[in-house]
C-alpha cells in the first residue's frame, strides 16, 4: 500500500482538487494499492496517516510539496511521522523538491525526491523499494531511475533528467479516489468550478519562473479534443459548471485551442473557463479564434505582463515578442471580445527599484484607462533557482536560499513563496510599503469584478473613497481604505500586493 499525501494548500472552502496526486494515482491504478489523504480536508493528518499505515501496512508515503504553507505542513507532518514510524519510506515530489532537492534530502525525514513530472519515475522507484526480497536499493540501481535524487550515507546523488511524457498518452484521472463533491469551489467564473491540467510545461525560459526548473523549456499537451472530453466528463459526472485550466501556458498552440473550443461547442452546453497565457502568443491569434474562444466560454485570461519597462522584460528573459506595447494592445483586444484580462506584475526590480516601481505604476494606470475591467496582481521579484540576470543581481548583493527545511518554514522565510517578502538585497521596507499602498488604492479605485458583493453600493463606496488618491498619486498611509477593506473585504486575496 502507498499513501499519497497532499499537505494543506488552501484555506477552507477553497480546496483544490489534488491533481498532482491524482496524476500519480492514474499510473498506480492496477499496479499498486494506494490511497490519497488530503491535508485540506483532515483536521489531524498525522493521526490519519498513522491510522492508515497501521491498518494497511503501507510502506511508502508520497508527499506533494509546493513552496509556502504546503511546505510548512509537509515539514510538520513528515517530521512527526518519521519519529513515530521510522521505517515508513518518505518520497517528496512537486515544485519545491524539484527546485531544492538537496535541502530536502539533507533533512532527516525525506528519503527520496522525484523531480519534475513524476509518474514514471515514481513507478520505477516503487519497483525498487517494494521488491519482494525487501532489500534496500543501492546507489547504482537508484542512479538508473531518471528524474530521481537520493541520499546514500552523506552523499546526495542525482540521476539524469527524465524526458516528459505527453499528456496525450497519460491515463485518465482516477477521480473516484477522492470525494469530488468536496472540491467543487466557487470562483469568479462559476459556483461549481473544477480544475483541469491539459498540458505540461512551457516553451519559455523566464528567469523568475519556477516552471523553468521543472521542464527547461519543454511543453507537451493533450489534443483539443481530449481536453474537451475531459472537461465534458467533469461536467457530466461531477456537475462542474466552469473550468480553471491550471496549465502554465494553456494558449501555446492556437490550433489546439481552436480544436478545444470547436469540440466543446459541438458536444453540449458551453462551460465558462479561465486559462493562463502569454501576451505575445495571444496577439498572434486570428480574430476568428478570439470569437470562437468567447463563444466556447472563455471568460478570463491570466497573463504575465510583468513590467512597464521593455528593458526589465529583457532582463527577465521574458523572451518571444514580449513588450509593453503588446500588453497595452491585448488590454484593448480582450475588451473588444468581452474577455477579462488578468495581468500579473513583478515590481521592485534591480538595479533601481524606485524607478522600476514608479514606471510600472504609471503603466498600470495606462492599462486601466484602456480597459478598466483588467484585474491586476502585484508581486515583488522573489528569486528562483534559475540562472540569469535577476538571480545574479540578487546573489551579488548577498542573497542565498535557506540551507535547511527548518529555515524555509521559519518565521524569516515563511512568506517568501507568496512573493511579498523576497529577501533581495536592493529592496527596502519603503519599496514594499509603496507597492502595498498602491495596491490598496488601485484595488479600491477598481473593485474586482470577480466579487459579486462589490458590484452594487459597496463597490461605489470603495471606488469613491479611493478616487482622490488614485488621481493625485498620493498612496501613502491609506488607513481609511484599510478600514474599508476590513469591513467590506474589497481586496482579492491573490491581488493584494504585500
Ligand atoms: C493548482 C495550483 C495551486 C492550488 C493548490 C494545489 C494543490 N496541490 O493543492 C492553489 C491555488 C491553492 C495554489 C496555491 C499556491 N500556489 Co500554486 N499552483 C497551482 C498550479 C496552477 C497547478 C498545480 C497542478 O496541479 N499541476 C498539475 C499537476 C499534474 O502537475 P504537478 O503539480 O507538477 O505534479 C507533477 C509533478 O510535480 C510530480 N509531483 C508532484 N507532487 C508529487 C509527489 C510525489 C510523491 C511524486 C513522486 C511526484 C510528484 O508529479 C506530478 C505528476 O506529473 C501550479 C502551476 C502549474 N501549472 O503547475 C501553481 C504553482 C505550483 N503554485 C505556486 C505558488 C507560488 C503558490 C502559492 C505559494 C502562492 C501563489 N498562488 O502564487 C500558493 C500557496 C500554496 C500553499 N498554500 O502552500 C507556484 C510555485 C512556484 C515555486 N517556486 O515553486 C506555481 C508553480 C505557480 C507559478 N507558475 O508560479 N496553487
Ligand atoms: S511564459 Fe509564463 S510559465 Fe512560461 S516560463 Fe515565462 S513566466 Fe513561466
Amino acid at each position: 500500500m502507498i499513501i499519497l499525501f497532499n499537505p494543506q494548500s488552501a484555506p477552507p472552502g477553497k480546496t483544490y482538487l489534488p491533481l498532482s496526486l491524482l496524476a500519480l494515482g492514474a499510473f498506480l491504478e492496477e499496479r499498486y494499492p494506494y490511497e490519497i489523504i488530503d491535508g485540506n480536508l483532515e483536521a489531524d493528518p498525522v493521526s490519519r496517516i498513522i491510522e492508515r499505515v497501521g491498518q494497511t501496512g503501507a510502506k511508502v508515503l508520497g508527499v506533494t510539496v509546493m513552496p509556502g504553507p504546503q511546505l510548512k505542513q509537509a515539514v510538520e507532518v513528515c517530521r512527526k511521522i518519521r519519529q513515530i514510524l521510522p521505517k515508513l519510506i518518505i518520497v517528496w515530489g512537486g515544485y519545491f523538491p524539484t527546485e531544492h532537492p538537496d535541502v530536502c534530502l539533507k533533512s532527516a525525514y525525506v528519503d527520496y525526491v522525484v523531480k519534475s513530472q513524476g509518474e514514471q519515475t515514481f513507478i520505477e522507484l516503487l519497483e525498487l523499494l517494494l521488491r519482494p526480497d525487501g532489500e534496500r536499493p543501492g546507489s547504482v540501481e537508484l542512479a538508473k531511475v531518471a528524474g530521481l535524487a537520493f541520499r546514500r550515507g552523506d552523499l546526495i546523488q542525482h540521476s539524469r533528467d527524465r524526458a516528459l511524457i505527453s499528456p496525450q498518452k497519460l491515463p485518465a484521472m482516477p477521480y473516484h479516489r477522492v470525494a469530488m463533491e468536496r472540491y467543487l469551489i466557487e470562483t469568479a467564473i462559476g459556483q461549481r468550478t473544477l480544475p483541469h491540467n491539459s498540458s505540461y510545461g512551457c516553451p519559455f525560459l523566464c528567469n523568475f519562473c519556477a516552471v523553468v526548473k521543472m521542464v527547461d523549456g519543454a511543453w507537451l499537451a493533450q489534443t483539443g479534443e481530449q481536453t474537451a472530453a475531459s472537461v465534458r466528463d467533469l461536467h457530466d459526472r461531477y456537475g462542474a459548471d466552469s473550468i480553471i485550466f491550471v496549465d502554465n501556458n494553456f494558449f501555446t498552440s492556437e490550433k489546439r485551442v481552436r480544436r478545444y473550443a470547436e469540440a466543446l461547442l459541438k458536444a453540449g452546453p458551453v462551460l465558462p473557463w479561465w486559462g493562463e497565457g502569454r501576451v505575445d502568443t495571444l496577439l498572434k491569434y486570428k480574430p476568428e479564434t478570439w470569437e470562437l474562444m468567447k463563444r466556447a466560454g472563455c471568460d478570463m485570461i491570466f497573463m504575465g505582463a510583468e513590467s512597464g519597462s521593455d528593458e526589465t522584460l529583457a532582463q527577465m528573459n521574458k523572451g518571444g515578442m514580449a513588450s509593453t506595447a503588446g500588453t497595452l494592445e491585448i488590454a484593448a483586444l480582450t475588451k473588444r471580445y468581452g474577455i477579462v484580462p488578468e495581468f500579473s506584475f513583478i515590481m521592485g526590480n534591480p538595479p533601481n527599484p524606485d524607478a522600476d516601481i514608479k514606471s510600472t505604476i504609471s503603466f498600470i494606470k495606462k492599462i486601466k484607462t484602456i480597459n478598466p475591467a483588467t484585474e491586476i496582481i502585484l508581486y515583488l521579484y522573489s528569486p528562483e533557482p534559475v540562472e540569469g540576470d535577476m538571480l545574479e543581481a540578487a546573489q551579488a548583493g548577498g542573497f542565498h536560499f535557506p540551507t535547511s527545511l527548518e529555515q524555509w518554514v521559519g518565521e524569516e522565510w515563511g512568506d517568501f513563496a507568496h512573493r511579498h517578502d523576497p529577501h533581495t538585497p536592493w529592496l527596502l521596507p519603503r519599496h514594499r510599503r509603496h507597492v502595498t499602498d498602491f495596491g490598496q488604492v488601485l484595488n479600491a479605485r477598481f473593485p474586482t469584478t470577480t466579487n459579486p458583493r462589490l458590484t452594487g453600493w459597496r463597490g461605489k463606496v470603495v471606488k469613491t473613497a479611493a478616487s482622490w488618491r488614485y488621481r493625485s498619486g498620493f498612496y501613502r498611509w491609506p488607513y481609511e481604505l484599510a478600514l474599508l477593506d476590513k469591513v467590506l473585504a474589497y481586496q482579492r486575496q491573490d491581488t493584494r500586493a504585500c
